[in-house]
């Protein structure tokens, strides 16, 4: 590792573990698009057993994953109610107008749980002048709330809701076995709050690439549709489903050291004179600090690069630090040592 720099850009950048690349070499494959790939079949079960739905779906990724959701849930003109900061609303390319025709109702809420009352309310009545209002999407872990975990009661009020007004709702849970770790809370039960559940293996659980959708057969069925539709039907797929079964199966109990490290991170971070971090320790893997004008976060960033540290700006003054399998206690270290030295360098 000696040279490689201490990369904090998010949980995403993490290379195949050893096993993982012995997986892949393994994997027995077929073509997926006609449910021949054995290893892709048996990922889609653990999915689905793992998180006692009936069905799972292996995609390219957690943006389509959602996407493909959104899409099954509604018709074109329908309403989706969906967090102001979440990545649905602000980090997928305008998918939901793209790739659905439908229009979201952003609202917002403490850490990313948007108010019961204010959702109640935004809910269109039967109007011929409204759209309808068909979805609910939330996030948990929340990730541009700093990595928050969505209680498990809030997610039960949501299906409350949903159910007493007739709607679906969507949990993109990108970072769901975070959540699910961080809390105590088997990922299931918050799975078992939504229609459809869609996580990444791609993140914190370190494989290459891929995301798995989760809900009813009747679901899956047509969000397998859906995901030809986007081009997302893939063929010797196994060779990276392999990677994911290794992910789900040895992957999810370490996040807690995740975790450890990004408290670390902070408490080092909010003793630097220049820096402004938020009140609260992070509760899983991503911390968010603004630095003080007139330095921008953009520049910081570009002084600790040239230490060999990662992260990114998120915005004028904020910056994102996430935590993951390829960064160790030295790497932490290096990052609090590297941000000491960029903020006293004028
Ligand atoms: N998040 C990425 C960036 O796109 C911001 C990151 O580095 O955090 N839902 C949530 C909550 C996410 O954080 C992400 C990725 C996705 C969906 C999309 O997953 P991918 O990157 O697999 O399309």
């Amino acid at each position: 590792m000696t040279g490689a720099p201490a990369d904090f850009r998010s949980d995403t950048v993490t290379r195949p573990t050893p096993e993982m690349r012995e997986a892949i070499a393994r994997a027995e494959v077929g073509d997926d698009v006609f449910g021949d790939d054995p290893t892709v079949r048996r990922l889609e079960e653990l999915a689905a057993s793992t998180l006692r739905s009936e069905a799972a779906l292996f995609v390219p990724s957690g943006t389509m994953g959602n996407q493909i959701a959104v899409r099954v849930h509604t018709r074109p003109g329908d309403e989706v109610i969906l967090e102001a900061s979440s990545h649905s609303y602000l980090f997928e390319a305008g998918g939901l107008a793209a790739l659905s025709g439908v229009q979201a109702r952003p609202l917002t809420g403490p850490g990313g749980a948007m108010d019961l009352e204010e959702m109640e309310a935004a809910i269109r009545t039967a109007n011929v002048h409204h759209p309808r209002t068909t979805l609910i999407c939330v996030e948990n872990t929340h990730n541009f709330a700093g990595g928050t975990v969505l209680p498990l009661a809030w997610h039960r009020s949501v299906r409350a809701l949903a159910d007493r007004r007739g709607l679906r709702v969507h949990l993109d849970g990108a970072r769901l076995f975070n959540a699910a770790v961080a809390a105590g809370v088997p990922a299931r039960e918050l799975a078992a709050t939504a229609d459809s559940t869609m996580f990444c293996l791609s993140k914190g659980l370190g494989a290459p690439v891929g995301s798995m959708l989760v809900g009813s057969r009747a679901f899956i069925d047509e969000a397998r549709r859906a995901r030809k539709l986007f081009g997302g039907g893939m063929r010797q797929v196994g060779i990276i489903a392999a990677p994911g079964i290794v992910a789900l199966t040895r992957m999810c109990d370490r996040l807690v050291e995740d975790h450890r490290r990004a408290r670390s991170l902070w408490e080092g971070l909010r003793g630097l004179r220049g820096l402004r971090l938020d009140a609260a320790p992070p509760e899983t893997n991503i911390v968010f600090g603004d630095v003080e004008p007139p330095r921008t976060a953009a520049a910081l960033a570009a002084e600790v690069a040239r230490r060999s540290v990662l992260v990114v700006a998120t915005g004028p003054q904020r910056f994102r630090l996430v935590t993951h399998y390829d960064v160790d206690d030295a790497a932490v270290e290096r990052a609090l040592r590297a941000f000491g030295e960029a903020l006293s360098a004028g």
